[in-house]
C-alpha cells in the first residue's frame, strides 16, 4: 500500500496578507521557536523562505497543545491553520495554528546555530555543512548557482555548442604534472583529470563547438581562499575561431549569466546584500607586456616571462576593478597546447579573464599543427610518446581552434560577493578537508 504523504497547500513565501482568512497547510522546519507563555511563535522555514506560525494556547484543544509543547529547533512539521494579516509580524502576516504534526524530531541540543544569531568561523560552518546550508543566506548562493548553470547551458545552445562529457580517469597529465592526483587503476596507475583539455580539442573535429561543465581535480598544495582540490570548470572549444572569437563568447556568456541572475534571483541577491550591475562589453583588454609596464610604474618589478603572483595581481586589481582580459602571455609561461604568435613566437595567443585581482578563466588559440605541437611538448620536457593518441588526431584534419576554461566557483564568488571559494561549494575539498 502506498503511504499517505503530508501535502502542503502553499510554500512559506506564498503566505501574504491577501490570503487573509484562508485555511492553509505548510510543511517545513522549525527555524526558530519562541515561547512567551500564553503564546508561542514558530518561524517555519521551507525551501522558499520563512513564515510566522502563531500558537495561541488558550484557543487550542489539549491534544494539539501536547504536540506543540516540546517542539524545538529543526523539527520537521506539518502545520494547518488560517492566514491572518498581522501588521506586527515581520512580514505583515501570520498563520494561526489549528493543528500540527511533528514529522521528524531533531536531536537536541543542535550542535550549530542555524538561525545565524551566533556567528561561526568557516571551519565550524563546513564541519556542520548541512546545518550551515539551512541558513537562507547560505543556501541562496546555490540557488544562484542553479540559475548560472541553466543560463550557461541555454547560452551555449543558442550559440550552437554541443554538451559533451569527457573522462575523469585519465592516463597522462594535461596541465603540468605537479598538481595531479594519482589513483590505483586495477593493476596500474591512472590520474584524476585536471581539465578536459585534450579531449575537447579532439572533439572539435567532430562537433566543431563543444562545451563541458563538470568537476576537475588538482592536488593543490597551497591553501588559499581561491584554490580547492575539486572545482567545477566550464570549458569550451570551437573550431574556426582564434582567441578573439572565444574571448567574445566568454564576455557574452558572463553578461547573459548576469542578466539571468538579476532577473530570476532578486530575493537571493537581497539576502546576500549584493547589487549586481550588468557589465559592459567589450571588456577592457591589456597585453601581458602592458601589465608588466604598469607594474613597473607602480614600483613592482616582474621578470619578463614569469606569471603574475598574488602580490602583482592584488596591485593590478586595485586599479582594474571589474572584468578585464590580459592577453599575449609569454609562450613559456603557458601550457604546451597554446599557439605561439606567428610574428613573435616568444609571445602566445593566450588570455586570462580577470575580475579585479582574481583570475576567472584562461584560454587561447591552440596549436593545430602536429609537428609544432610535438616541438612544444619537447620544449616543456614532456614525453611525446605518451601523447601519441592525441597527436594522431592531428593527422586527420585538425582545423584552427580556440577555447577556454572558466572556474565556475570563482565566478560564483564574484556574483555572490564571497571572499572564500569554500562558501560557494556545497562540500568543498582541499588538502585539509575530505569530510563531510
Ligand atoms: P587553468 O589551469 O587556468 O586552465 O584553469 C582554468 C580556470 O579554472 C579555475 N581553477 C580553479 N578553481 C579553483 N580551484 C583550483 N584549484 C583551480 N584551478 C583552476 C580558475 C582558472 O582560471 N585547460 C585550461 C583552460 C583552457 O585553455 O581551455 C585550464 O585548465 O578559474
Amino acid at each position: 500500500m502506498r503511504r499517505k504523504l503530508p501535502r502542503r497547500s502553499h510554500y512559506a513565501s506564498e503566505i501574504k496578507p491577501n490570503l487573509d482568512g484562508c485555511k492553509v497547510a505548510l510543511l517545513g522546519w522549525a527555524h526558530e521557536v519562541r515561547d512567551l507563555g500564553g503564546i508561542k511563535f514558530i518561524l517555519l522555514r521551507d525551501v522558499s523562505g520563512t513564515c510566522q506560525v502563531t500558537i495561541k494556547k488558550e484557543d487550542l484543544p489539549r491534544e494539539v497543545l501536547e504536540k506543540v509543547e516540546d517542539i524545538g529547533y529543526e523539527d520537521v512539521v506539518y502545520v494547518e491553520g488560517f492566514v491572518k494579516s498581522q501588521p506586527k509580524a515581520r512580514l505583515g502576516v501570520e498563520v494561526v495554528l489549528e493543528n500540527i504534526e511533528i514529522l521528524s524530531r531533531a536531536l537536541r541540543p543542535i550542535p550549530y546555530d542555524v538561525t545565524g544569531k551566533v556567528s561561526a568561523g568557516i571551519d565550524t560552518r563546513l564541519d556542520h555543512r548541512i546545518l550551515d546550508l539551512r541558513k537562507p543566506e547560505n543556501n541562496a548562493i546555490f540557488k544562484i548557482a542553479d540559475t548560472v548553470l541553466t543560463a550557461a547551458r541555454e547560452f551555449f545552445r543558442m550559440n550552437n555548442f554541443i554538451e559533451v562529457r569527457t573522462p575523469r580517469i585519465i592516463a597522462t597529465a594535461t596541465e603540468g604534472g605537479a598538481a595531479l592526483f594519482e589513483v590505483k587503476y586495477f593493476d596500474s596507475k591512472a590520474y584524476l583529470a585536471q581539465s578536459p583539455q585534450l579531449y575537447k580539442e579532439e572533439l572539435v573535429t567532430v562537433f566543431e563547438r563543444v562545451f563541458e561543465i563538470g568537476p576537475f581535480f588538482r592536488a593543490e598544495e597551497s591553501h588559499t581562499r581561491r584554490h580547492v582540490s575539486e572545482f567545477t570548470s566550464v570549458d569550451i572549444e570551437a573550431a574556426f575561431l582564434d582567441l578573439y572569437g572565444v574571448m567574445e563568447i566568454l564576455e557574452n556568456l558572463i553578461v547573459h549569466i548576469y542578466k539571468k541572475v538579476v532577473e530570476e534571483r532578486e530575493k537571493e541577491l537581497e539576502l546576500l546584500n549584493v547589487k549586481l550591475d550588468i557589465p559592459e562589453t567589450p571588456f577592457p583588454r591589456y597585453t601581458y607586456n602592458e601589465m608588466v609596464e604598469e607594474l613597473k610604474t607602480l614600483g613592482l618589478e616582474l621578470e619578463w616571462g614569469e606569471d603574475f603572483g598574488t602580490e602583482h595581481l592584488r596591485i593590478l586589481g586595485e586599479k582594474h576593478r571589474g572584468y578585464y582580459f590580459i592577453t599575449h602571455f609569454p609562450t613559456k609561461s603557458k601550457p604546451f597546447y597554446i599557439q605561439p604568435c606567428e610574428d613573435n613566437p616568444e609571445l602566445s595567443e593566450s588570455f586570462d579573464l580577470m575580475y579585479s585581482w582574481l583570475e576567472l578563466a584562461s584560454g587561447g588559440t591552440r596549436i593545430s599543427n602536429r609537428s609544432l605541437l610535438e616541438k612544444r611538448l619537447m620544449e616543456q620536457g614532456l614525453n611525446v610518446k605518451a601523447f601519441e593518441h592525441h597527436l594522431k588526431v592531428y593527422d586527420y584534419g585538425m582545423p584552427i581552434h580556440a577555447g577556454w576554461g572558466l572556474g565556475l566557483d570563482r565566478l560564483l564568488m564574484i556574483l555572490t560577493n564571497r571572499e572564500n571559494i569554500r562558501e560557494v561549494i556545497l562540500f568543498p575539498r582541499d588538502k585539509f578537508r575530505l569530510v563531510p
